[in-house]
């Protein structure tokens, strides 16, 4: 089955039932969600889209959202999806490389990207908002719903995810239809997913996690969710009640065991917790287990990735790793600078290899040759090692990168646009262990004589030229960075330096 929405269509033969149920009570069943999906595709093809076209959307999380990345598999283009926080400065760069056929906007946002389209020579900039409103519904509902889904090749693409470099230009991950089925269709049998499960849904669906995790599996197990347009802790207790399963980023779990509401008997019908996309304490596994009686399942992933290992379902999870290789992918370490095999229980480099892993970075052969083996292993950028047992440990990051409440922040993004500032000689940013959203942005800024630069200044500055999530939670004046012997600065002595700035 080459396209991802035929395996999601035979899984889901009874159509009356529930696929999801929003915050405030809208109920959408599969018979919407097939019905609605249609219609779109039809849309898409109205605009001019052919398989194979990006479409490129930075819409709230809606109904619609989901049923628009539908469409877009049923139609054969590619789903192109983009956090809603990026400004429009930073969405220029995806669309000039990724020359989307279509762009769909939010209602509020749709006149500042369509003059972005206009200057970048896009024709077609829609709008979709989450009450089902904006220029592009109103297409839809002139459209039949009934739509000859294009059949597509287990290889061809069905979505491109950026994800920033760590140095230069930020990277499309190409991922294939056949990345996505096979990665969701492991993680349902892996977590038991079944047509009896209601799965809390809080993430974002521009990421992997909330996308493809949370969304595909859902999907092709014919399950239901509950889906909040954002996490809100207090609506997420309101919810748990009437779910069976919800997968977080570190901070849910965090921030839910602030609630005093949060007890054994909350969440007496769940079977399944998931967490990912950043490292869980040890410390949150252990006091959610205490108060909840539920050992969380971690597991890791990545963009490039999809799942690559979890924790078990019935075995030990142990806290602090991150499981076992799920079926179908291999994992080893290697040595970062040979890339030489090391011997079990050494550190190094975690490479992956399976039907999860993307097909490239979209229009870059060199970037791409250079994170492969040559046998066919792609080089994480993550350090790890795999215990006597099996179990797979993350200890490190061979890449420079802060991950902040699950998105991943580029320090070298943020020190460019630091270091343009007037008045500023250099900057180093730097993830601090931070309570709520376990690594805090931090900046480092030396001041050029005469300068007299404040934090606030620094972040006004930033304001509006890059997205809220990846502003310094806090900016530190220093006369000169710490550099070794090559003049590399040593942001290891920083992060020693500032480790208490959120404690
Ligand atoms: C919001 N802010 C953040 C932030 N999210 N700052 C740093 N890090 C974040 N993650 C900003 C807001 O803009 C706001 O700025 C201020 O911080 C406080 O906001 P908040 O109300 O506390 O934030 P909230 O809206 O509650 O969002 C926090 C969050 C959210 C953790 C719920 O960030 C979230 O849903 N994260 C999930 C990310 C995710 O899905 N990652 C998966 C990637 S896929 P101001 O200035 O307005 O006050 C992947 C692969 C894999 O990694 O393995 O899964
Ligand atoms: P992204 O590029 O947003 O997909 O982020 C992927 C990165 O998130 C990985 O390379 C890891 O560094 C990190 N990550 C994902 N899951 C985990 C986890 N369970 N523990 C530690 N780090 C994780």
């Amino acid at each position: 089955m080459g396209n991802l929405f035929a395996a999601i269509r035979a899984a889901n033969q009874d159509v009356s039932r529930t696929f999801l149920v929003t915050g405030s009570g809208r109920h959408v069943n599969y018979a919407d969600l097939f019905r609605d999906s249609g219609r779109m595709a039809n849309a898409l093809v109205i605009l001019g889209v052919k398989p194979g076209d990006r479409v490129a959307v930075q819409i709230d999380k809606s109904p619609e959202a989901l049923t628009l990345y539908l469409a877009c598999l049923r139609s054969g283009a590619v789903y192109l999806p983009l956090n809603t926080g990026y400004t429009a400065r930073e969405i220029e760069y995806f669309l000039r490389d990724a020359e989307p056929r279509v762009v769909i906007a939010s209602p509020h946002r749709h006149v500042e990207i369509d003059d972005l389209c206009i200057s970048l020579g896009i024709e077609i900039c829609e709008s979709l908002g989450v009450e089902g409103d904006g220029t592009f519904c109103e297409i839809v509902d002139l459209c039949d719903p009934a739509f000859a889904d294009v059949e597509r090749q287990p290889d061809d693409l069905a979505a491109i995810l950026y994800t920033s470099g760590t140095t230069g230009r930020s990277k499309g991950a190409m991922l294939t239809h056949h990345n996505l089925f096979s990665n969701a269709e492991t993680l349902q049998s892996y977590w038991r997913f079944t047509k009896d499960d209601v799965l809390l849904h809080a993430l974002p669906i521009f990421h992997t996690h909330g996308l493809f995790v949370a969304s595909n599996v859902t999907l092709l197990a014919g399950a239901s969710m509950i889906f909040l347009s954002k996490f809100d802790g207090d609506e997420v207790i309101r919810h748990l009640p009437r779910t069976t399963s919800m997968m977080g980023v570190p901070t849910f779990y965090v921030r839910l065991l602030q609630s005093p509401a949060l007890t054994k008997d909350l969440v007496r019908h769940i079977r399944l917790f998931v967490s990912g996309s950043a490292p869980l304490l040890a410390d949150t596994h252990r006091e959610w287990e205490a108060r909840t009686g539920h050992r969380i399942l971690e597991r890791y992933g990545m963009t490039e990735t999809n799942m690559n290992t979890s924790n078990p379902y019935d075995g030990e999870r142990v806290a602090g790793t991150v499981g076992f290789p799920l079926p179908g992918v291999s994992v080893r370490i290697t040595d970062p600078e040979s890339g030489k095999h090391l011997a079990q229980g050494e550190i190094g480099m975690i490479e992956v290899k399976g039907p999860n892993v993307f097909r490239g970075y979209w229009r870059m052969p060199e970037k791409t040759a250079a994170e492969f083996r040559a046998d066919g292993f792609f080089i994480t950028g993550d350090l790890g090692k795999i215990d006597d047992r099996g179990y797979v440990h993350i200890v490190g990051r061979g890449k420079d990168l802060i991950i902040s409440g699950g998105y991943n922040v580029y320090p070298k993004e943020v020190e460019t646009e630091i270091d343009a500032m007037l008045g500023v000689v250099e900057s180093a940013v730097i993830g601090v262990d931070h309570p709520d959203f376990g690594e805090g942005v931090t900046a480092v800024v030396v001041a050029q004589k005469g300068h007299s630069l404040t934090e606030a200044g620094v972040l006004k500055a930033l304001d509006g030229r890059l997205a809220k999530f990846k502003l310094p939670k806090r900016v530190f004046f220093v006369d000169d960075l710490p550099r070794n012997t090559m003049g590399k600065v040593q942001k290891n002595l920083l992060r020693d330096q500032y480790a208490d700035s959120f404690q």
